[in-house]
């Protein structure tokens, strides 16, 4: 685990799955248009957290690239599931405005709900194509000009499924 503070804020990255940060009041899904099950990230938070969110996401779908919204966590560990609809890359225009949207909209919600720590995957480094790199570039970027700006967020996670994504997000927060 690589971890900075910065603003009074931890910024930490680690390897695993983000249906497991039973620690992390708000855990944020790599989700699709409709909010439903799918694969990947979104796959992994749906099987944990069980029917109960399906359906209450069902009522706030569709969502647009670049939007976010809130849900309970039903039965996964955590309080929150903040649901980020990153760009497919190459087709929804521009990506990196709206991969950096996701994030912004995703610590806005977490503000709003006072949240005080929010867990990130990668989003659109999958299914949706993104180059990692790029991705984590745009990504640092945008929470680190978020900082100054939070108050209730006082803990932020990435965590990354493969070990090469992990050194890279340790390589550049260390940089
Ligand atoms: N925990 C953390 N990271 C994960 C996990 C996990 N359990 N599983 C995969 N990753 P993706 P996207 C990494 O495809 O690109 C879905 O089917 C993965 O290695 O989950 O935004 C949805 O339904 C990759 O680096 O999200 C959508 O249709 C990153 O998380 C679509 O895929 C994102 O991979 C969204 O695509």
């Amino acid at each position: 685990m690589t971890q900075h503070e910065f603003h009074g804020i931890t910024v930490e990255c680690i390897q695993g799955n983000i249906a497991d940060q039973p620690d992390m009041e708000a855990i944020v899904n790599a989700a699709n248009a409709m909010l439903r099950i799918g694969g990947g990230v979104a796959g992994a938070i749906h099987r944990a957290a069980g029917p109960g969110l399906e359906a209450e996401c069902r009522k706030l779908a569709p969502i647009q690239p670049g939007q976010a919204v809130i849900t309970s966590a039903h039965q996964l560990p955590n309080r929150y599931v903040i649901h980020c609809l990153g760009p497919v890359y190459g087709l929804d225009m521009p990506s990196d405005r709206l991969l950096a949207a996701c994030y912004r909209h995703a610590l806005q919600l977490a503000e709003a709900h006072g949240i005080k720590s929010v867990a990130f995957p990668a989003i659109s480094t999958g299914a949706f194509g993104y180059p990692s790199e790029a991705a984590a570039r745009i990504t640092l970027t945008t929470i680190f000009d978020e900082l100054p700006h939070l108050s209730a967020v006082t803990h932020i996670r990435f965590v990354l499924f493969t070990l090469a994504d992990h050194q890279l997000y340790e390589r550049m927060l260390d940089e």
